[in-house]
Formats: C-alpha cells, structure tokens, sequence
C-alpha cells in the first residue's frame, strides 16, 4: 500500500497487515479468540494506548476504545461509536472488518490534528466474532450485546474441533457466564457508523469513491446433514449404495437453481465428507447452506426449495436427512434520518456518496434493531471480497477515512 492511503494511516494499517496473514496464500485466518486474533486485540488495545484512548473488553469479548470529551466525568452517554471486526473468514482478504477499525482509529487522528474535540463520547468498536467462521454464527458479539442470540444458545455453539465458546472464552480470559445482553451500554450510544469495504462493484460501476449503505438483504444459515452408509468404493454395487454425497450435490445444483427462480443467492461454501476418504463413499455429509434475498418471503422461498430437493435426493438415495437453521438476519433498512444526514454532510464537502443495498451482514445490521445505525462503504475496483484478492485503492481507503472525519465531525464536534 502506497503512501496515498495518508500518512497518518499507513503506519497503522501496516501494523495490522502481517497479524494472521497466511504466508502461502495471502489470505488471513484470524477465528476469533486463536492466537493470530488475539494478535489482533492486542494490536487493538496498542494502538487505542498510543492515542491515550482507555480501552476496555466487554463481557462479551467486543473490543471499545474511547475519545471523551474534556470535560467528561467518564460519562459515555450519547456516544458516537465507529467500527468493524478484526476476525476474518477461512482465508479472507485484508480489508473485510479491519479496514473500518482503522479507518475509524485514523478519522479520530484526523480530527485531533484539526484541533477538534468531541462534544460527545466517540468510540471505536471492534465486534467478536462477525464472520462466524469458528463458532458459525455471524455477528455473535453484536448478537450477544443486544440479546440477538442468548447466551446459553451461544455458550454452547461449538468450533469443528469440538471447543465450545465458553471454553475458547475461558482460555482466552474472559468469563463465559457473564456473555448476555447489556442495555446499559447500548443505552449509552447514539449512533454506530460502520466504514466497510464493498462486497460488490456497484460503487466502481458509478464511479464513486464512497457510498452509505441503503439496507441489507435478509440471509442465514443452514446446517445439513446426510447420513447414509461407509462402504467400498471398488466393490458396491451403485444399486446397494447408500451414497450421502448424492443428496448433497442434488442440493448444491437445487439451490443454484432455486437462487436464479427467486431472484437471491445460495451458496454451499463449507462441506464436510465423513470420514473423507477418496476410496470410500461416505457414512456422512455436512453442509452449510447461505442463502440471501431482498426479502423474507423470497428467502424463504429460496430455503424452501432448496430443502425440499435435498429431502427429496435422499430419500430416494435411501439416505437420512436433518437441516437446523445456524442463524438467521432479518431485513435491515438503515435508519433514513441518519442516513440523509450522512448524505447530506459528504454532499456538503463536495462528496458525492451513492445510497446502496448490500446482500452482506454486519455488525451494523444487528446493531440498527437497537439504534440508529449506518454504513459508510468504500470502493472495491473487483468487487471480490472473503478472498486474498480482495482489494482497495489507497487512494479509496483515504477517501474512506476522510469521508469518516466528516461524519465523525458532523455527529460528535457539534
Ligand atoms: O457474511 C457476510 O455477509 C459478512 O461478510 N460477514
Ligand atoms: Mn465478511
Ligand atoms: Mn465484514
């Protein structure tokens, strides 16, 4: 990254790149509460000391550091709180979650170069486990807070190892019987603007740097399993099979189908052959459907058709299946007071920023059912993202950070 990214932000985006980069790949593998996330939390609470921000770790593992107003008597009512994730997907790219907790570090840096200083508490969060990428629930720390998901539901969830979160949270030093919603907190917070890379192109087709986001497409996760029967690859019959794999791959090509009928998307990205050998067919098949859609009725649609196919397969492969749904996202429409305002403070410094949609989750979206919520995205030239080539210009990602001082400025210095 060139020295265009500003140079109050390329020190800290550097400090970030190397934490949990796989050196074969390029991707990243930081799953919440493993040695390269913690890396992360470290470099999170370093990089808040070094700004004299006070750092703290709610009991749900969400990181929050703090810019208060000089006459605070460590009041954090009515505070502006910007940020993102620092964990990532099996072999992500570098941008999905910490391009919004730098940013936000760096827009603070902004303003305090400018001599500004919040009327308001501003902080910067740092949400747990957002991908769901160990425990498969996307958004958990965010879920937790707000009592999206409860915390016995959670403290059992377990990762593909068989660690629950209660143990990877103790091992981690944090107190799983404390994990729940905490009012009081979301209480305290008046706004929450998440700076996000765009998983798409639409602001690259439009030609503009930045944009807010409109609202999220509903979306969840299924769970799949196929039960059939180990067996010789080289000696049974096809008509004494007993295959798993078959419903499987009746399903894959069910929900591609079902996704293009219905207008949303389907994707099986996780899959699990058990025991996994290349000359057996398989006792079992574990599968994890997405599924997205601009709304309820067509998402679950979509889901519907995907699962009757797969019913349907194994049956007829004499095969046992079960489906549980893993979590669930409603429609999120951003709040529109804050959204214009948005829009009207980046107009107002000559920063045209388009209104968009997006099919993927944040931790802004589960926060919106609680507060007034919004999203900054920043131009993605290829649209790829939860890849190693996932990419921003430094040009863009300056545009980001100034984007967010503007707010910033607009919600916390007036
Ligand atoms: O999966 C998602 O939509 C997001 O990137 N966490
Ligand atoms: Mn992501
Ligand atoms: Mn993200």
């Amino acid at each position: 990254m060139t020295s265009t990214f500003g140079s109050w932000t390329l020190p800290l985006w550097q400090s970030l790149l190397p934490l949990g980069r796989d050196a074969q790949t390029g991707g990243y593998q930081r799953f919440s509460y493993t040695q390269a996330e913690s890396e992360c939390r470290v470099w999170f609470r370093q990089v808040a000391a070094d700004r004299n921000l006070r750092t703290e770790c709610d009991k749900n593992g969400n990181l929050w550091a703090w810019w208060l107003p000089d006459n605070s008597k460590r009041e954090l009512a009515g505070a502006i709180v910007l940020g993102s994730h620092l964990d990532s997907v099996p072999d992500g790219g570098a941008f999905d979650g910490p391009l919004g907790v730098v940013s936000a570090f760096a827009a603070i840096d902004l303003l305090r170069e400018r001599g500004l200083v919040p009327a308001r508490p501003v902080g910067v969060a740092a949400f747990v486990e957002e991908e769901g990428s160990r425990f498969g629930v996307a958004c958990l720390g965010s879920r937790l807070l707000t009592g999206a998901m409860t915390a016995e539901t959670a403290r059992e969830l377990t990762d593909a190892d068989g660690v629950s979160l209660a143990r990877a949270m103790r091992r981690a030093g944090l107190d799983p019987a404390q994990i729940g919603p905490d009012p009081e907190r979301l209480a305290r917070i008046a706004a929450y603007v998440e700076l996000h890379i765009e998983q798409g192109s639409a602001l690259a087709g439009m030609g503009a740097a930045v944009g807010v986001a409109e609202s999220i497409w509903p979306h969840g996760r299924w769970r799949l399993e196929f039960t059939g029967r180990a067996d010789h690859a080289g000696t049974t019959t096809l008509a004494d099979r007993r295959d798993p794999m078959l419903p499987y791959a009746a399903s894959v090509l069910a929900a591609r189908t079902a996704a293009a009928e219905v207008g949303g998307l389907a994707t099986f990205g996780k899959v699990v052959a058990v025991p996994g050998a290349a000359n057996a067919i398989c006792s079992a098949v574990h599968a994890w459907l997405d599924a997205r859609a601009p709304d309820e009725a067509r998402l679950g649609d979509l889901v519907e058709r995907v699962l009757a196919a797969a019913q349907d397969s194994a049956t007829g492969h004499g095969v046992t299946m079960s489906q549980r749904r893993d979590s669930f996202s409603q429609l999120v429409d951003f709040d529109l007071d804050l959204r214009d305002r948005l829009v009207r403070a980046l107009a107002a410094r000559k920063i045209v920023a388009p209104v968009l949609p997006t099919g993927a989750g944040h931790d802004a979206g589960v926060l919106a059912a609680r507060l007034p919520a919004a999203m900054l995205f920043v131009r993605n030239p290829t649209g790829v993202s939860h890849s190693p080539a996932e990419h921003a210009e430094p040009a863009d990602c300056a545009a980001g950070v100034a984007a967010l001082a503007i707010v910033l400025e607009e919600l916390a210095c007036r």
